[in-house]
């Protein structure tokens, strides 16, 4: 667990009337649980305080209290202060943050890539989730904090370690959810919210990904594809297929998982490990992607088949530079 010097964010919050807070795109559970509960923090403070994000919120998340604060509507306002959470690099919450003239930038966020883009920095790459993060500021600084906050950063810690089943899922992981529950957070309603509440469009997409499961490399790598022209044709939301990134490593004998979305001219890809190959330093070194071991993500410009021949002729090396084809 990485000390934090939490002073600094007091005087910051202090000395500072209005903020805005965001995220990066394509939102997720910490993202937009630590979001909201900071947002309770600065309103208590007495502060003017909003959220906005490039993204929508995915419609699973929205029975957080508060979810309808995180608006999509571009700030048409000065703030004093920026504070950009769960986000390794300030190009990644999609909009250009200099409309607001912020006197400060305040970063707080656990990607071990994270750039230390802010006046201040508050990265923790030993927490599992930003919203731990914000979890050890309040437990630290001796403030109390309601349910539904307890909700946020339960839900927080919960999506990012998957629903407690990767690597990152910790003792310390499991000992603020066992205290969040202790404060009365629901977990087997927070669960069913986020994981077993699918429209039927969004579910008739998942069999659609499902459908285009292959193996490649010895049964080394697994990957699923989403080609985004299916969203009309479906009637679903691109938030609908997330999370379905983590279905690619569930095979025996996998270790690399791939899920794939593209267009056209263009292909992400959502990488995930078992463990021995670690995907984050794979998808830095690819058109810019980054993040954590076990997760991580890239794009590269050019279409499906040529992405995806690339994509597994890295990995074969990968592979084989780790000993792990025979
Ligand atoms: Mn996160």
């Amino acid at each position: 667990m990485t000390a934090m010097n939490w002073g600094t964010l007091i005087s910051a919050v202090d000395a500072h009337d209005s903020f805005l807070l965001s995220s990066h795109l394509s939102l997720d559970g910490d993202c937009v649980g630590s979001q909201l509960a900071l947002l309770w923090y600065l309103k208590s403070k007495g502060k003017k305080a909003a959220i906005f994000c490039a993204d929508p919120i995915p419609r699973k998340l929205t029975f957080l209290e508060n979810s309808e604060l995180i608006t999509q509507n571009e700030p048409n306002e000065n703030f004093d202060a920026l504070v950009i959470l769960d986000c390794s690099n300030i190009k990644r919450i999609g909009w250009d943050h200099g409309k607001i003239n912020p006197k400060i930038i305040i970063n707080i966020d656990h990607h071990r890539d994270n750039t230390d883009f802010g006046d201040l920095n508050f990265v923790d790459p030993t927490a599992a989730a930003t919203g731990l993060v914000i979890f050890s500021f309040f437990r630290e600084n001796g403030i109390d904090f309601p349910l539904h906050v307890a909700e946020s950063l339960y839900t927080a810690v919960m999506t990012d370690t998957g629903g407690f089943q990767f690597s990152n899922t910790s003792a310390r992981a499991l000992g603020v959810c066992s205290e969040l529950t202790a404060m009365g957070v629901d977990c087997a309603r927070i669960y069913e919210k986020v994981y077993s509440s699918h429209t039927r469009e969004g579910l008739t997409l998942l069999s659609r990904v499902w459908s285009t499961l292959q193996f490649h490399i010895d049964g080394k790598v697994c990957s699923m594809d989403m080609p985004l022209s299916i969203l009309d044709e479906i009637g679903a939301k691109y938030s609908d297929s997330e999370g379905m990134a983590d279905n690619t490593i569930i095979a025996d004998g996998v270790e690399v998982g791939i899920m794939t979305k593209h267009s056209l001219e263009e292909t992400h890809f959502s990488l995930r490990s078992k463990g021995k190959i670690d995907v984050g330093k794979l998808a830095k070194t690819i058109f810019g992607g980054g993040g954590h071991s076990c997760a991580a993500g890239c794009t590269m410009p050019m279409p499906y088949e040529e992405a995806m021949g690339k994509m597994l002729d890295i990995l074969e090396k990968e592979l084989e530079s780790k000993l792990l084809l025979v």
